[in-house]
């Protein structure tokens, strides 16, 4: 880790010298706040500072960057497309990125956690790598909790809390700012802004047997444990209960989850680290770190990330209220998407779970909703699940998720669609647990053969 301290000093150096320069991110969560962190502390430094928010870092999005402006940071993404940025740049350029480095990569302003030790799926996001560099440029703090929302959206969570680099510098330096709290607690979505029976309505992740998608149930439930959820003709939320009310309803949801067959141990898994920023208001979507993430992940897939940028950035006026008109869009689509594949979608491959949702669903939602239906227990976790839908220009996109048991066994998602992807002429990127690529149209049975193979080398 002092090596990668030292690579972001050396790194900032550079950045020190430039006056005009361009942000380039990655569209999700992690990439909006790893660019709201960059673009926060360079123009703390009066420089200026334009941004862009990409899907991927496609060849011809290069070409098309090139006279936004004099230097380049790439945030979140770049790391696969060093060759590429090589060739197209005359001069220096910044790359913070956290994904998977194809095999014998390198450059001297690539600022990447895997030559230090630290795990780029787990230990540290993107947020995480560029909250490195503008400590480093700034010594300010009070860009940390961005961060946090940043790993949080990563999906970096292990055993339901932060560790590694986001741990004990990030959610440090975030707690130390003040405007962050971190505790153990029943860690279900909409803990903060959504009714809290619809907490346990809505609930896809996990689905919770009896109780997701029947009110009456979770009424009773919530009637049982002594809880009124109206009060004063008002629903409360989750955050409102006060510590005795959430232990009564504890042991009610764990009495019932037991008797629908949940083990102890499962049932345990359902408290988790959550964190709260002090700064919001207590049932806003920015309140509790997941919902927040939620929240800027909707801005992005929605084709607004500079949306999210300003939000992320402090904005709480015209920009949020355009963000929770995208947030309210982002979830009927979700909504809508989870529902076709679980009534037409799911195919059994061979080695792992697929569906083609075509034009269904959003290009930019699908890996989502691959991940909700994996999470969901629409298709149990033994194997991956793939997902695919049309993207524009002839291309499709693909998704893949798995559980960590498979990557214990041995399966690398990103490199199985680098592979696939490269033997139909398309792109790919991603983690272990979690990839993406795409590909030419009318390729995709091609490239599921091949995908199917090579995943299922890997497992044996
Ligand atoms: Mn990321």
């Amino acid at each position: 880790m002092d090596g990668f301290l030292e690579l972001a000093k050396r790194i900032a150096n550079v950045v020190r010298g430039w006056d005009d320069v361009v942000v380039v991110g990655h569209y999700d969560a992690d990439g909006i706040t790893s660019t709201a962190i960059l673009v926060s502390a360079l123009e703390q430094m009066g420089k200026e500072v334009r941004f862009i928010n990409l899907k991927q870092l496609y060849t011809d999005d290069i070409e098309r960057i090139q006279d936004m402006g004099e230097h380049f940071i790439f945030a979140d993404l770049g790391v696969g497309q060093l060759p590429t940025l090589r060739r197209s740049f005359g001069k220096p350029f910044v790359v913070l990125d956290h994904h998977q480095i194809p095999k014998g990569e390198d450059y001297p302003l690539l600022l990447h956690p895997h030559f230090f030790g630290l795990d780029g799926a787990h230990e540290i996001s993107g947020a995480g790598v560029a909250y490195a560099l503008a400590r480093v440029l700034t010594g300010d703090i009070s860009l940390a909790p961005v961060a946090v929302v940043g790993a949080v959206g990563d999906v970096q969570l292990v055993r339901g809390a932060l560790t590694g680099y986001n741990r004990d510098v990030v959610l440090r330096d975030a707690i130390a700012s003040g405007k962050v709290f971190a505790y153990r607690d029943l860690a279900l979505y909409g803990r903060a802004s959504r009714p809290l029976p619809y907490m346990f309505v809505y609930s896809s992740d996990p689905v919770l047997p009896g109780l997701t998608a029947n009110e009456d149930a979770v009424f009773d439930l919530l009637r049982r444990a002594g809880i009124e959820y109206v009060r004063e003709g008002v629903w409360i939320s989750y955050v409102d209960l006060n510590e005795e009310e959430k232990r009564h309803l504890f042991t009610e949801l764990a009495l019932y989850l037991s008797r629908a067959g949940w083990s102890e141990e499962k049932i345990a898994k359902l408290i988790g680290e959550v964190y709260e920023l002090t700064d919001e208001d207590l049932h806003s979507p920015l309140r509790d770190v997941r919902e927040y993430a939620t929240l800027l992940n909707a801005c992005g897939r929605h084709g607004r990330p500079e949306v999210g940028v300003h939000v992320a950035m402090g904005d709480r006026d015209r920009w949020y209220s355009e963000a929770l008109k995208l947030l309210h869009e982002h979830r009927e689509a979700l909504r809508r998407g989870i529902e076709w594949v679980e009534k037409y979608g799911i195919e059994d491959y061979g080695n792992f779970y697929f569906f083609h949702a075509r034009s269904f669903i959003p290009a930019s939602l699908v890996g989502i909703v691959a991940g909700m239906v994996y999470g969901s227990g629409i298709v149990p976790p033994d194997r991956p699940i793939v997902g695919m839908a049309y993207e524009e220009e002839g291309f499709v996109k693909v998704s893949a998720r798995a559980s960590s048991s498979l990557v214990r066994k041995g399966l690398d998602l990103a490199e199985a669609m680098r592979r696939a992807a490269a033997h139909v002429g398309g792109e790919a990127g991603g983690h272990r647990p979690a990839a993406g690529a795409r590909i030419p149209r009318g390729a995709e049975e091609e490239f599921l053969r091949e995908l199917d193979e090579v995943i299922g080398e890997q497992l044996t």
